[in-house]
Formats: C-alpha cells, structure tokens, sequence
C-alpha cells in the first residue's frame, strides 16, 4: 500500500468514527457526516496540516485566538510542569496556588487601567454566565433590586450558554433553545457599511451610541443593570465602531449609572495593536472578559476583570458569593495562560501588533479593496475584514442565497488559507507572530480565492 493511501485509508477511519459519535458545534451533523470533516492532526507556527498531509496558513489563528501561533515549547513546558507538580487543585475552601495567584496579579498589571481583581471561568461563555450572575448580584447588594434588565447589541456574540446565548444579538441563535431570557434586549450595533446607508461614519456613530441613551430612557435607568459589548465586533462580521461610538457610550453609561461589561475575548491580548480593545478603542470598563488569547487557546481558560466600582461592592459583600467552577483557576490552565502572557510580553508581540507587524498586515488589506468584488476593507491591528458584494458603488450585496462568502471560504480550503466567512464578510485574525513573508502568502492566496470566486460569478 502507498503512503499516499495508507493515509487516505486512516482518514476515512477517523471519519468515520467521528461521523458516528462526534456532536460537532455549530454543524448541521447529517450534512458534514455525509462529506466527512477535514481531519487536523498538528500545526506549527502559522500552519495546520491535515491528515492527508495538506498545509494551510491559518488566517484566523485557530478561532481568532492562538496569538502566539502553534508549538511554542515554553507553553508546553509550563503545562508539563504544573502536570507534575499540581495536576488539579481548586480554591474553593480556602486555599489557592501559586499559578492561579501569579496569572492574577500579572492580570492585573496587563489588563485597562483600574481592573484588579479576576475571577476564572474555563470559556468566553462561562465569563459572561458569570458577569451576568454579578451584575445582578451587585445591584441585589445596592439594594436596588429592580435594576436588572441588560443591554446588549444585534449581531453581537457573546458565547452559547443561556445569558451568553441571550446575551449575543445573532438571532438565529436564539430559537431553537427559548432563547433570549427575559430581561435581555438588543439594539442596534455600529454596523456603518452593512447598515450606515446616506449617513457618514461620524452620524451613524452617534446615532447607534444615542440608541442606548434612548433604550435606557424607554426601560427607565432604575431598571437597566448594564451595558455589554464588544470593542469591535467579531463574529457579527468584524464591525469596527465609527471613532465617536465608544466615547459616547462611556459618557451614557456613567450618566444614568450602568455597569459597562465590555467582552474583550477577541479583542484581548494584543488583537487590536495595544493589549486590550478597551485600551484602543477608548473604553471605560467597570468589568471585562476575556478568553481565547489569554492562553493563546493552548488551555481552555476564561477571566472576568472587575474594576473598583464593582469589586469593592462584591468584596465587602458580607456574604459568600454563590458561584465557582470545579477547574475556576485551574493550575495547568493557569500556569499556561501565564506563560503565554510572559512570552507575548518578552517577544513584544502586542508592540509589533500596533507597530510594523500591524501596519504591514493592514497595508496588504488594504491593497485589495481595489478588487471588483471588495466593497470594503476595513481593520485594526492583526484583524481585517473584505466585504464581498456585487456593487462596490452602492454597497449592493450579493443574494443571501447564493453564499458567495461561503464559496470564497471553500475556495480558501482548497489552496491553502484558512479565511472566515460572516455572510459575506471575509475576515482575516492570523496569530500575532506572523512575519511578513507569510502575510504575503496569505494575502496572496485571499486575493487569489477572491478572483476564482469572482470567476465563478462571471465577473473576472
Ligand atoms: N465572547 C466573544 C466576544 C466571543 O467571540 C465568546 C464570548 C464565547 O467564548 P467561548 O469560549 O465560550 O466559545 C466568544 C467566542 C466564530 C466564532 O466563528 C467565534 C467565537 C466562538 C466560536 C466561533 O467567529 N467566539
């Protein structure tokens, strides 16, 4: 037998097995069952290979989390060794350890100014279930009970578990579980190019920012509990608020005395060129989560950051506070999530982000909104995003139904890019050590799957 079939034999093996007993997330399972899922076997660096032994730069840096790219022994080592020396321990009666107190105080010292205290969850979802169980707690503490509704915004993701889930403002999310809970709602996000229309940037940004103002004044201010939201928008297409959006929203949220959570798990950790979108963007946070980067996705790990505001009321509560996970701060998470940060720190990768890392990255995005097919680049530090539509002028998109962003991801696939498809919104997050050789391949290949699905429509 050929190596070339021995691996195709193995593939069809592991296929199988998986087709038969793996619930995959967001999957239509017959569907994928019927072709069988591509099977990743190791990555290194900027690249994934396949079990047919494919190569493919990874633009999105896993699920827009692996900053420091894949195979880092210093990771690997941190985790050995807290396997070793403290597999498991928890801090629930008492106690703590060392990885979980110096992943805190290292929180502290990287995290937007006045966020000191971190309580750990084991994902972005579970931070927001957590959030969510805060803000209520705080405002039961403050003795106003009734000041519980929270806001958030359409096309937001905030994660899959039920406050998360109702949290988030995709829609389709929503039905099939009941979903949102009572006490959630949703406005408007700072979506300028999908929904701007006549107005410019600065109008739209003021008039999505004034739609809190004007919930907050619907629902009354003794209701409204907090305000959450992303920095800039991942998963509802990479919106990039207008530069007046977030400067409004502090002012509203410290006028009628919301809690601003701001979910900085895609944004954390040098995404956006400084170490958290709060600190880009301009936002006053009272509270944060963050995941994904934090461990560079080599551990599951998630952290809500609160500031004194919140944190002096919970602290001093005078009660024991009715939350935790079995793994919250777990050791070997933790001990690898502080290696990360020590290593993000000492390769200077939040620095090269804002600095000629970036700039290079946004350079080769921005080189291809000459394409027929790109209405628009648009982007921040190592996350861009190409809007595929049919009329660049009129900013006319292409029929739902014929998924072309879906097709240019499969065109992706097959040469060699892992790029993401929103709808139509492609969109590039690639690990933070990428060089510019590699940024030159991967847009080369974008550029190339944007011309074979330009080909496809007829347009090239
Ligand atoms: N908040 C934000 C801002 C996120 O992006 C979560 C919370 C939830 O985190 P967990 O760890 O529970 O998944 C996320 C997750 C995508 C995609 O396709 C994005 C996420 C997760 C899965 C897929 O863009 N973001």
């Amino acid at each position: 037998m050929s190596e070339a079939q021995a691996k195709s034999n193995q593939t069809k093996r592991w296929q199988e097995m998986d087709a038969a007993h793996h619930l995959h997330p967001f999957t239509q399972h017959n569907e994928l069952a019927a072709q069988g899922a591509r099977v990743i076997t190791r990555a290194k660096g900027v690249y994934i290979y396949d079990s047919e032994g494919n190569r493919l730069i990874d633009g999105m840096a896993g699920l827009w989390c692996v900053q420091v790219g894949y195979g880092r022994q210093e990771l690997a080592d941190a985790g050995y060794k807290a396997l070793l020396e403290l597999p498991y321990y928890n801090a629930f009666f008492q106690t703590t350890h060392p990885y979980v107190a110096e992943l805190s105080q290292k929180l502290a010292e990287v995290t937007p100014k006045g966020i000191e205290r971190f309580f750990f969850a084991n994902s972005g979802s579970e931070g927001n279930d957590s959030a969510v169980k805060m803000i209520r707690f705080y405002w039961n503490l403050k003795k106003q009970p009734k000041k519980k509704i929270i806001i958030a915004r359409e096309k937001a993701y905030h994660g899959v578990t039920m406050a998360a889930a109702s949290l988030s403002g995709l829609t389709s999310m929503h039905p099939q579980a009941d979903l949102p809970l009572p006490g959630f709602v949703h406005i408007p996000c700072p979506y300028w190019y999908g929904d701007g229309g006549d107005l410019t940037p600065e109008e739209f940004g003021l008039k999505t920012a004034r739609a809190l103002e004007e919930k907050i004044l619907e629902l009354g201010a003794e209701n409204v509990a907090a305000f959450v939201a992303e920095p800039i928008q991942g998963a509802g297409g990479l919106i990039i608020p207008p530069a007046n959006y977030w400067g409004e929203i502090n002012r509203i949220c410290q006028k009628y005395d919301i809690i601003l959570h701001v979910d900085e798990v895609i944004c954390g950790f040098g995404r956006t060129g400084k170490w958290f979108g709060s600190d880009t963007l301009g936002i006053e946070p009272d509270m944060i989560n963050m995941a994904k980067g934090l461990s560079s996705g080599y551990q599951p790990i998630a952290a809500v950051g609160i500031g004194s505001k919140v944190g002096e009321v919970l602290f001093n509560a005078g009660e024991e506070w009715s939350h935790g996970f079995t793994y919250s701060g777990h050791p070997v998470a933790a001990a690898v999530a502080l290696a990360n940060l020590e290593l993000i720190q000492k390769e200077k990768l939040v620095e090269k982000a804002g600095g000629a890392t970036g700039a290079y990255f946004q350079k080769k995005l921005a080189e291809l909104s000459d394409h027929p097919l790109v209405g628009e680049t648009r982007g921040v530090g190592l996350l861009g995003a190409i809007e595929l539509v049919k009329d660049k002028k009129t900013r006319e998109r292409f029929d739902s139904s014929m998924s072309v962003g879906y097709q240019c991801r499969v065109h992706c696939f097959a040469n060699g890019l892992i790029m993401r498809a929103i709808g139509d919104t492609m969109v590039l997050s690639p690990p933070l050590v990428i060089n510019e050789a590699e940024m030159d391949e991967m847009f080369g290949l974008a550029r190339r799957c944007i011309d074979l699905t330009a080909r496809d429509l007829g347009i090239l």
